[in-house]
């Protein structure tokens, strides 16, 4: 691991966000074990900075947190009495920094374990691959704290697993165990106790070795494409696919593959 030393990576660790390369994985820490990872504002803008801020070296991310637990969510003693106003702008504070995470220039992996709630869950789901292990627990507390989600939850969530299955997580307080939410769709990768943070940064050293137009087309068009009517999808999927293959990097794979010197596609 290589400790990464920048005034904005030094400000962030301040606050509890710290970074290491791994090669040329960013290895992405919420250190704020004592509270259970709980984002504040402070926690929230360092997020915000650090995946802003990636070192040029850096080709896929992986983000964990220090402790029992992945995130216990939104610093619930920082809920103040706000008005409507100050209370959309928090919000919005929060959409830039999971926007950063989700719509920065590399791929991100989630690695979770113990609670990954309210906020926290909501940081997962800006993620773009999540690997749990089997202590993972997943709810949306707001339901029963008499709030709503805040930080993207209600756009991301039900991409992963559906509007009902979020309603039934708020309206009734439900957590999911690491078995279930995989099943459902919270987690792409279920490992043994412990595992998961090695699981995710083996899949982000992987990811860091694809052609970053392909990163880019998979974390940027796709989402888009997917929310596009047919006709547009069909579109922005030809010019991105013609992008992607016009690089010299694809020509070169693609001439690899066929002069016998890249990996087949093995059976699993
Ligand atoms: C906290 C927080 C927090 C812990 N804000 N301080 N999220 C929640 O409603 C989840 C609240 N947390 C919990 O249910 C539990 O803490 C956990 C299941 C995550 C972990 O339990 P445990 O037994 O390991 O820890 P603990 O003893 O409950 O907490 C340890 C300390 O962390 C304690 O402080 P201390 O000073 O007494 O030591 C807790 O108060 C503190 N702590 N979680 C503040 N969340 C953009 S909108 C998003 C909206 C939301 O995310 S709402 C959901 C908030």
């Amino acid at each position: 691991m290589t400790q990464q030393s920048h005034p904005i990576l030094d400000r962030a660790k301040i606050h509890g966000v710290s970074l290491e390369m791994q090669g040329a994985v960013a290895v992405v820490r919420l250190c704020r074990p004592a509270k259970r990872n709980a984002l504040n504002d402070a926690l929230i803008e360092a997020l915000r900075d650090v995946f802003q801020n990636l070192p040029e070296e850096a080709g896929a991310a992986v983000i964990h947190g220090e402790g029992d637990h992945f995130c216990a969510g939104l610093d619930l003693s920082e809920l103040k009495e706000r008005d409507a106003s100050e209370g959309i702008f928090h919000s919005r504070g929060w959409h830039v920094a999971l926007n950063a995470v989700e719509q920065g220039r590399v791929p991100v992996v989630a690695a979770l374990h113990g609670a990954v709630v309210g906020g926290g869950l909501e940081l997962a789901s800006a993620c773009h691959i999540r690997v749990a292990d089997e202590t993972a627990f997943y709810a949306l507390p707001e339901g029963t704290r008499g709030i709503f989600v805040g930080g993207g939850g209600s756009v991301r969530v039900p991409k992963l697993i559906g509007a009902a299955r979020m309603t039934d997580m708020m309206l009734t307080g439900r957590v999911y165990n690491a078995v279930d939410g995989e099943r459902i769709g919270l987690a792409q990768y279920l490992v043994p106790t412990g595992g998961a943070l090695a699981k995710a940064v083996e899949l982000a050293t992987r990811i860091a070795t694809n052609a970053p137009m392909t990163n880019f087309a998979l974390t940027h068009a796709l989402p888009r494409i997917a929310e596009q009517p047919a006709d547009h999808g069909l579109f922005t999927e030809a010019l991105m696919a013609s992008i992607a293959q016009s690089a010299p990097e694809a020509k070169a794979r693609v001439r690899a593959f066929l002069e016998g010197k890249a990996a087949k596609v093995q059976k699993s």
